[in-house]
């Protein structure tokens, strides 16, 4: 194995147990929350000023009325361990370049700019080092609606005076350094929405380890989904769970309702059971579930999410030995078919995702011999019967489940030659 990929291995190690993550799109535009001088404005929230097309000298006045007093960090780490995520990816600057950092390449950021004048990323980064939860950023490295050589606002500067490698010398890569060496461990950079060139991809890449070499990189920092490799694993489009099990290390990141800065009205939260069944899905394909809160201008996370979050919590809390480390299923399982499957090494979960109503369920492509079939989350009325023909396994669940979304049954091999 090359040198590269060695040292890609160690650094996805805890990449490949943490499973469940939070994604946070916390910024200025969290304030108009999808509204703009009364109009409601369709799509993304944080895409607010583009799809309204607000001139920056307009938009830049929100941050004087930017002080999210209610924010606190221990409160949001507190919610994030509560619903089993292990790690907690925030918007340092995301397109509209308002910089929730400080940082002395520009006055538009929290400190200098707002009544707040904290530095949130520092409080958050010192709580998720309290709480053992893996901290890092969103980077928005190519399309910046402030600055007059970043990509994207065509409405304020003439695109064709635009130098973006300027941009990227002169204020990208030195804000990626105060990034890095200003608060402390930083487990993953997550870049966003592709660098226009493989060179520069891998400039940006070998950017972070000169700071941080064991920072994991998204795939965004590379010139397209599927392309390149530069980054340390695959980043899926918004919400995209693959149809089929994708090799390799990927991620799926998700909104918890339709949007990913805080909309006043977006109120279509996915319920436990959705997010369970989607991580359940996405990681019996091998991939990691990176899902999004949307925190108000007062820094409030929406309470549906903390509640739903919270259950999803309850369920990883009694499952959760099927979900952390686990390895995509090593059994094909068609859409239609109420089950799923994630392995660890001698141990076959199986997600039984609707309870039989005959208490049995047939299992084919078992290709070790069973020695004990048992339900993760209750124990206490022992093993469950089964027989074995070769590769197919009749279980018999003469029991009532204790799951409303997702029963897991653990089938323990004779030994850890399969999966
Ligand atoms: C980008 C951002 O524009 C958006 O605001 C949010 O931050 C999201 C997480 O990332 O949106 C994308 C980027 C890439 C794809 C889809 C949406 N893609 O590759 O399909």
């Amino acid at each position: 194995m090359e040198v590269f990929e060695e040292e890609r291995e160690k650094r996805m190690a805890w990449w490949r147990e943490a499973k469940f993550g939070m994604f946070i799109h916390w910024g200025l535009y969290s304030i108009p929350a999808g509204i703009w001088k009364g109009r409601l404005i369709p799509g993304l929230g944080e895409w607010i000023q583009y799809n309204a097309r607000i001139p920056v000298r307009e938009y830049e006045h929100l941050a004087k009325h930017f002080n999210p007093v209610k924010f606190n960090a221990d409160e949001w780490v507190g919610i994030a361990r509560d619903a089993g995520m292990r790690y907690m990816v925030i918007t340092a600057k995301h397109h509209d370049g308002f910089c929730m950092f400080h940082t002395e390449l520009t006055d538009y950021n929290i400190v200098d700019a707002t009544p707040f004048k904290r530095d949130p990323m520092k409080e958050l980064a010192e709580a998720c080092e309290r709480e053992g939860i893996k901290f890092g950023f969103y980077y928005s490295q190519l399309l910046d609606w402030h600055h007059p050589n970043g990509a994207g606002n065509n409405w304020d500067y003439d695109p064709n005076k635009k130098n973006f490698m300027r941009y990227l010398e002169d204020y990208v890569k030195p804000q990626l350094r105060e990034l890095l060496t200003n608060y402390g461990p930083i487990a993953i950079v997550w870049f966003d929405i592709y660098s226009p060139t493989p060179e520069i991809a891998r400039d940006l890449r070998d950017w972070v380890h000169k700071f941080q070499p064991e920072a994991i990189v998204n795939g965004r920092v590379d010139p397209g989904r599927w392309d390149a490799g530069i980054g340390d694993y695959i980043e899926m489009g918004d919400n995209e769970i693959p149809e089929r099990g994708v090799m390799g290390y990927w991620e799926t990141p998700a909104t918890i309702n339709d949007t990913w800065g805080f909309k006043s009205y977006d109120h279509n939260w996915k319920s436990p059971g959705v997010i369970i069944q989607k991580l359940v899905e996405i990681v019996s394909k091998g991939g990691n579930y990176l899902l999004n809160v949307g925190p108000t201008a007062e820094g409030v996370i929406p309470e549906p999410s903390v509640r739903n979050l919270r259950e999803v919590g309850a369920w990883l809390r009694r499952n959760g030995e099927s979900i952390y480390g686990a390895k995509a299923s090593p059994i094909d399982t068609r859409p239609d078919e109420p089950y799923r499957f994630t392995a660890k090494p001698g141990r076959l979960y199986v997600h039984i995702l609707a309870w039989p109503w005959d208490g049995e369920l047939r299992l084919t492509g078992v290709k070790n011999r069973v020695s004990r079939a048992y339900l993760l989350a209750d124990q206490s009325d022992g093993e469950l019967r089964f027989e074995q023909d070769g590769t197919e396994v009749r279980l018999h669940l003469d029991r009532r489940p204790v799951d409303p979304v997702d029963n897991v049954v653990v089938l323990e091999m004779s030994s850890k030659d399969w999966p």
